[in-house]
């Protein structure tokens, strides 16, 4: 308070993150991305079994949180799951946040039964602490 600097402003929403079978692996400029499970809001399919690892380009940790989610319920979540960085959800879990340097994430259903499924947002700091509202990716020749 007090500074006349002015804050930067965001006006974009995230940026969707295609959960295409031939990419797995995202190198993230700063900023704010989300995934969803296939057909979101709408039922996901059966026999889904998608992957994003996400990394910051600038080797800084990255967060992510679940503001919707409804997978199949099993108590050990073994028909359909999203899995995080090793740890699995399903039912109406809540999905508290994880940040970290690298999440690694998978979403798996089985044959049958379908829900809503999931939407969670990514954020992808600089590392200063300010927003890159270009997203541009880094290019640092020293990483
Ligand atoms: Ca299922």
């Amino acid at each position: 308070m007090g500074a006349s600097m002015q804050e930067p402003r965001n006006d974009t929403g995230p940026t969707p993150l295609p959960a295409r079978d031939e990419r797995i692996l995202y190198v993230l400029a700063p900023g704010l991305y989300y995934i969803t499970s296939p057909r979101y809001p709408y039922l996901y399919p059966n026999f889904v079994d998608k992957r994003w690892y996400l990394f910051g380009a600038q080797g800084q940790t990255i967060t992510i949180g679940c503001s919707d989610f409804d997978v199949e319920y099993h108590h050990y979540c073994r028909y359909d799951f999203l899995r995080i960085n090793g740890v699995k959800y399903c039912g109406s879990d809540v999905v508290e946040d994880v940040t970290s340097p690298e999440l690694r994430i998978q979403f798996s259903t089985d044959y049958s039964v379908r829900r809503r499924g999931f939407y969670c947002l990514i954020t992808v700091p600089s590392v200063d602490g300010s927003p890159d509202p270009d997203g541009h990716y880094a290019d640092r020749p020293d990483r």
